[in-house]
């Protein structure tokens, strides 16, 4: 697509928005950056985008006549594509293009894609750092918190790009062809988004839409629906596995990491020589192998980067001891499948802190994984009625509402016996009462070194 002297409408006024301002100004677009936040100020707009690239920000909404000016259209991921705006500029005939799409009309090299409901920032880290130790040239990019366009104008024929991918920026993919592509694993998430979980699912599935013979996907041989999904795609299909061996996949046995070919497995790893614990982290491991491989890394490598990965930020990352109880902040658990496994790592009785934005999830089962581990739930944000409600349906009555996270902290601290863990893990988003669920993370870390000041 050429945009060159287009008018081209850039929506949402975050990281993605900026970044797609500024890739479109260099490149001589010319832009108009709009964010339906009423609460915003122009100029502070204004302010991040650099001076030599000419913009136009709009706070509010459009008219008819504004709409009918652009030739296409830039959404950021968090801008619902079927906002009644967004559906009048789609039947002008506006071409509509995610941060993702319009990133990959100047990529130059070979991109790797990861999604999945969890595991994705973790598996794009990961896989990042292999990719780092085998070609310097390596972007890792995407959801993970750099928009793709920040970076893409770096990229070159042999360069490579790990692109995080989610299913609100897999909505509006087009032409992006990964030549490796992963699916770790599908639970519901994001449903007030995408309102059915057919269409969640079909949105995760647009990473392989354009893949052919020559590139490769990887996916998770116990997800049903993606194991079965394998078998209708045109590209190579990589399966792992945490539950059975494999003929041929990566495959997860007596705490050995496996690569089956034609029933002849090899050792990759054992799981004791890696930094991360938990069978969902041996699953990113495989995953992140399996595209190491695919894109020709070779195996000592790939060793010397899973054995020496640390855990990402924000998830299930010890913070400290205090008076001899264990805080552990999992702000990543911002869905409750991803909070099930915050849980399921802790060793010892945990008071829990939860809720935050609504996004239709249902929490039982979130609940029922409790096991008699967790002795009370703090509740805050949107979700605590709810929540509180699911808990006590299912027979957990040891509920405490809140109103601010320093107050979770604080009640949490009094609550926990030496010898027991305090776990932020809300199985919510984190919007509504902080920026993301980064802020809500370091928030928590912060609450909690202040105790022991
Ligand atoms: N806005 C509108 N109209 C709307 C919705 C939003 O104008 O209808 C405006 C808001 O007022 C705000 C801006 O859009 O000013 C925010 O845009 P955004 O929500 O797309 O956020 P960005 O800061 O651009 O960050 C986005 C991703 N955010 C979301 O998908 C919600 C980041 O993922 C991502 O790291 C970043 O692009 C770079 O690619 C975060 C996330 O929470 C981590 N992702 C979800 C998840 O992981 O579950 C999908």
């Amino acid at each position: 697509m050429e945009l060159k002297n287009k008018k081209v409408l850039v929506v949402g006024s975050g990281i993605s928005g900026i970044a797609a301002t500024k890739i479109l100004g260099t490149n001589n677009a010319r832009v108009t950056l709009l964010d339906g936040n009423t609460k915003l100020n122009k100029e502070t707009v204004l302010k991040q985008i650099p001076e030599d690239i000419k913009a136009d920000v709009i706070i509010g909404e459009l008219t008819k006549d504004e709409m009918e000016a652009f030739d296409a259209v830039v959404l950021s991921p968090g801008v619902p594509t079927d906002l009644p705006f967004v559906n009048e500029l789609r039947d002008m005939g506006k071409p509509i293009l995610g941060e993702i799409e319009l990133a990959y009309l100047f990529e130059k090299g070979s991109v790797v894609a990861i999604t999945g409901t969890n595991g994705k920032t973790t598996t794009t880290a990961l896989t990042g750092q292999i990719l780092k130790a085998y070609n310097e040239k390596t972007f890792v990019v995407g959801n993970i918190g750099l928009p793709y366009t920040s970076m893409v104008l770096e990229t070159s024929k042999d360069s490579f790009t790990v692109a995080e991918v989610s299913s609100f920026q897999l909505e509006t993919v087009d032409t992006f062809k990964p030549k490796v592509s992963a699916i770790l694993n599908l639970s519901p998430d994001h449903l007030n988004r995408h309102h059915t979980m057919e269409a969640y699912v079909q949105a995760k599935m647009n990473v392989t839409k354009n893949q052919t013979a020559e590139d490769t996907c990887v996916l998770n041989y116990e997800d049903e629906t993606l194991r079965e999904f394998g078998k209708t795609l045109d590209c190579k299909v990589v399966y792992f596995s945490s539950e059975r061996e494999l003929e041929n996949g990566m495959y997860y046995k007596d705490e050995v990491i496996y690569h089956a070919i034609n029933g002849v497995s090899e050792t990759i790893c054992n799981v004791n020589d890696l930094k991360v614990l938990g069978k969902h982290n041996f699953e990113n491991v495989m995953a992140a192998v399996a595209m190491a491989m695919a894109m020709g890394v070779d195996q000592e490598t790939i060793y010397r980067a899973i054995t020496s990965f640390v855990a990402v930020e924000h998830r299930i990352e010890y913070v400290d001891e205090i008076n001899g109880v264990k805080y552990y902040n999992d702000s990543k658990g911002t869905n409750p499948d991803a909070a099930i496994k915050g849980i399921q790592a802790m060793n010892r009785k945990t008071v829990l802190i939860g809720g935050g934005y609504n996004k239709d999830s249902t929490y039982d089962e979130w609940i029922q994984a409790f096991d008699g581990k967790v002795t009370y739930l703090i509740l805050l944000g949107q979700t605590k009625e709810l929540i509180a409600e699911c808990a006590k349906k299912n027979g957990f009555t040891n509920i405490i509402f809140v109103d601010t996270l320093k107050e979770a902290v604080e009640k949490a601290a009094s609550l926990a016996n030496p010898g027991e863990s305090v776990l932020l893990s809300p199985a919510c988003a984190s919007w509504g009462m902080f920026k993301n669920y980064e802020e809500r993370g370091d928030q928590f870390k912060e609450f909690v070194m202040d105790m022991k000041k």
